[in-house]
């Protein structure tokens, strides 16, 4: 089976580090071909950020479609352009956000999200809303921690800040699991499980086990009703390579 894991950012040790958690939890057999973005911002963190990451995603689940993936995961807590290419795609696709916030929910009755900038605070929250968890999470939490200083191995500086607000959470919020709340920390998650003796859910490879799964019972996405393939029409300037062709 092979596994696209996209990046959504253009960060290459980013890209690295998810690919390690992954590969760290796949069945054999299963190849995770990790790739970021060509085109759009280092880091999500903001709604510009996301808007133009999203043509350097959409062409990635485009290339991964064509090469015959089994299922794509988009590897960034705002889950960027999920509906999106879900449209474009028949392998099913995964969002970190969506899979880590239903694993939370299938192991503790509610959790908390442990992020990074206070700013993405909102992303996540209507996350939430969109995917009908408001009643399972009880705070999204930030750490103040910018995307980018989790680019390569979480510092221990930055390992103590984020293990302090999940034990803040689990203190605070009366939650049973915490859900990490970005890509870049997927590296975090064993220790942090060790540490806090509670479920700590990776959005990373909580997705990569689900797209398994989905992929091996044989289910894709489905192309009736609002995820079907987009209708031939133009698109003109720099997104005419994007026009859906007839
Ligand atoms: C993220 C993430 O996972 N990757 C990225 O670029 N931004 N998430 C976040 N909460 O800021």
């Amino acid at each position: 089976m092979k596994l696209q894991l996209i990046n959504p950012n253009t960060t290459a040790a980013m890209t690295d580090k998810m690919a390690v958690a992954a590969r760290q939890v796949v069945s054999v057999g299963t190849q995770i071909l990790a790739v970021q973005s060509a085109t759009g911002p280092a880091s999500i963190e903001t709604a510009v950020d996301e808007a133009l990451a999203l043509p350097g995603l959409l062409a990635q689940i485009k290339a991964g479609e064509a090469a015959g993936v089994d299922a794509h995961v988009i590897a960034c807590f705002g889950d960027p352009g999920l509906r999106a290419a879900r449209e474009l795609a028949t392998a099913p696709v995964i969002g970190i956000a969506e899979a880590a916030m239903q694993m939370a929910c299938l192991v503790a009755s509610s959790f908390s999200v442990v992020t990074t900038l206070a700013r993405t605070v909102p992303t996540a929250q209507r996350l939430l809303v969109d995917y009908g968890m408001t009643s399972r999470c009880r705070r999204v939490r930030a750490t103040g921690i910018a995307v980018l200083e989790l680019e390569a191995q979480t510092s221990d500086l930055l390992r103590k800040k984020i293990g302090d607000e999940c034990r803040l959470a689990l203190a605070e919020d009366g939650v049973g699991a915490i859900v990490l709340g970005c890509a870049g920390m997927a590296d975090l998650c064993t220790e942090l499980t060790q540490a806090l003796g509670v479920p700590v859910i990776d959005g990373v490879t909580a997705a990569v086990k689900l797209a398994e799964a989905l992929a091996g019972l044989g289910l894709r996405t489905s192309k009736q009703g609002d995820y079907a393939r987009p209708g031939a029409k133009p698109y003109v300037g720099v997104m005419a390579q994007f026009a859906p062709a007839a």
